[in-house]
């Protein structure tokens, strides 16, 4: 699997190529990262980037065709690539996106012949706009799709990029170990992770809930169970309506308040 970054700040992206689970999941060829500089596409002596805004106002923009010849360059060799801007109009990135890309992603390595070269044929285009923006007229013509993270803006689109990268590579088969599993990530079921405790069994006068030190596996699910029910009910009521609740969950979400209100009486 491959994915192409278009940014004027190649470096940044040693942030995800040298640290951590994607550091060791690269190393070991699980994918790839080719970054394109718009500099090196621009048609001037000065190589320039960036024009201000027809109409005014503030900023710059960036200008279209060298961005157009990155994305060109990007996509040799894998016609089907798709190209996602990241910026704050885009359409929220959710786990289930990720999920989704990561499957269409595999899909375009088994079509590409599989195996070897598979790595490399499934690519995913990012687009890492600065300064302003991007001139429309190149978002009409080579951008697929807009993915955001959120309701705020940050400098450019280069630290949205390693987010989604970072959130795809950890789910390939094989970059997590069984301790770390994906499918025990919040939202691999719809809801946020139950409270963790490491040692020491005390601290700062706070002891680790009971149960945790019990020793009875099936009492521990429960109690994590509930305590994800709960937090999501308290912090992300919209999570919970969207997945439902069977029988059993809602009354563990039930014990869950009571207990919080016993709690709240002490
Ligand atoms: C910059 C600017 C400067 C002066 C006046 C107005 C301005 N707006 C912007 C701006 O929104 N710049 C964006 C920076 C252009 C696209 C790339 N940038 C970006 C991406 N900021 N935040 C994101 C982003 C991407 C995904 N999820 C959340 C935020």
């Amino acid at each position: 699997m491959r994915f192409d970054c278009i940014t004027l700040f190649p470096e940044m992206f040693s942030a995800i190529t040298g640290s951590g689970i994607t550091r060791r999941a690269l190393e070991q060829g699980r994918w790839q990262l080719q970054l394109w500089n718009p500099r090196d596409f621009s048609s001037d002596n000065y190589r320039t980037v960036d024009d201000r805004p027809y109409g005014g106002g503030p900023g710059m923009v960036m200008l279209a065709e060298p961005l157009e010849k990155a994305i060109a360059a990007a996509r040799e060799g894998a016609p089907q690539a798709k190209v996602i801007y990241l910026s704050p109009q885009g359409e929220p990135l959710r786990q289930n996106m990720v999920k989704a890309m990561l499957q269409e992603l595999m899909q375009q390595g088994v079509q590409d012949g599989g195996k070897a070269e598979a790595a490399d044929e499934a690519r995913l285009v990012l687009l890492c706009g600065r300064y302003e923006g991007v001139d429309e007229r190149l978002i009409e013509r080579c951008v697929d799709r807009q993915v955001s993270l959120g309701d705020f803006v940050i400098s450019g689109g280069e630290l949205a990029a390693m987010a989604l990268i970072d959130a795809v590579v950890r789910q390939l088969p094989g970059v997590l170990n069984d301790a770390q599993s994906a499918e025990q990530d919040t939202f691999s079921d719809g809801l946020l992770e139950c409270p963790q405790y490491t040692r020491p069994e005390q601290y700062a006068g706070s002891e680790v809930p009971a149960v945790l030190m019990s020793g009875h596996h099936a009492n521990i699910v429960r109690w994590r169970l509930k305590q994800s029910l709960g937090r999501t009910a308290q912090r992300r009521p919209e999570l919970l309506q969207q997945r439902g609740m069977n029988a059993m969950e809602r009354g563990l979400l039930e014990e869950f308040l009571q207990e919080q209100a016993q709690d709240g009486k002490r």
